[in-house]
């Protein structure tokens, strides 16, 4: 519908969400070396039988004959699945048979591809502070990390959760809460900063962060060694709950970094908080 000077309506386009098929001109070929999302709302009304057992698509962009592309739908009894062609493979992954998509009611499906990491990389010491404390990490100025704020609390006292991450590496789902009431609590400020490394594989870093929006005096940083340049960094966004930031570093390859936390807000909201920092580390 558009709504025309004269205050009339005109419809331009009918979607229905269901029989309606909209052609689109799309992204062109698919480059997958960096990952791809695809999400949709869908509302069936019914769940189709499918065509010989093929799914029907509901957002798609594929040649089933090449293996190239992707599709996002619906197999019988309202399954939800995602294909991806990579030439010789065709990939798919389905949702759970006993959680359908909902009949007649919209709901949002996304589907995520994210591509093999390097397996020939050591990953950054201590880098999920699975020790307990502050191992491998070095306080270069400030009070406001110590081993105290080493934690697997999943809530800061008034809420949560953290949402921080609980891997292989660190089970127990170790973190680094910025903020130590006995430490001055917000008040304090600190520089923390990794072991050395060179950033090898394909010099993209993840880690999770939350905590004060400020990116001048609240970050984790990528940091080069030799002359302390900041390449990269990241700051909260006024929330304990920690988000996933990824920084593609690949262009500073071989590089000699390190990971620096800093704190140096002292108002509310003034500490950063840092966990499960995925660097892919050239091996020496
Ligand atoms: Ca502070």
């Amino acid at each position: 519908m558009r709504r025309l000077v004269d205050a009339a309506q005109q419809q331009d386009l009918y979607f229905d969400g269901c029989s309606t098929v909209v052609t689109a001109k799309g992204p062109g070929g698919l480059d997958l070396a960096g990952g791809m999302t695809v999400d949709v709302w869908i509302a069936p009304y019914a769940y189709e039988h499918g065509i010989d057992g093929k799914p029907q698509a509901r957002v798609n962009q594929h040649d089933p004959g090449a293996r190239t592309g992707f599709l996002l739908g619906l197999r019988r009894f309202g399954q939800i699945v995602f294909q991806l062609g990579f030439g010789t493979d065709l990939a798919e992954v389905t949702g759970a048979p006993d959680r359908p998509a909902a009949k007649g009611r919209w709901s949002h499906v996304a589907a995520t591809y994210d591509p093999p990491r390097p397996a020939d990389v050591d990953a950054l010491p201590h880098h999920d502070f699975a020790t307990g404390d502050l191992t491998g990490w070095t306080v270069v100025s400030g009070t406001a990390f110590s081993d105290a704020n080493v934690t697997t609390r999943t809530d800061w006292g008034w809420g949560g959760p953290f949402y921080q991450a609980e891997t292989q590496d660190d089970p127990a789902g170790h973190h680094l809460w910025g903020f130590s009431p006995s430490a001055g609590g917000d008040g304090a400020t600190a520089v923390l900063r990794s072991t050395p490394v060179v950033l090898g594989g394909d010099g993209v870093i993840d880690l999770l962060v939350s905590a004060g929006d400020d990116p001048d005096r609240l970050y984790a940083a990528v940091v080069r060694a030799d002359d302390g340049k900041v390449l990269a960094k990241a700051t909260g966004r006024g929330t304990e709950q920690y988000r996933r930031v990824v920084l593609d570093l690949s262009a500073h390859i071989g590089d000699r970094i390190h990971i620096e936390v800093v704190d140096r807000a002292d108002g509310g909201w003034g500490h950063i908080n840092v966990a499960d920092v995925n660097v892919p580390v050239r091996r020496s």
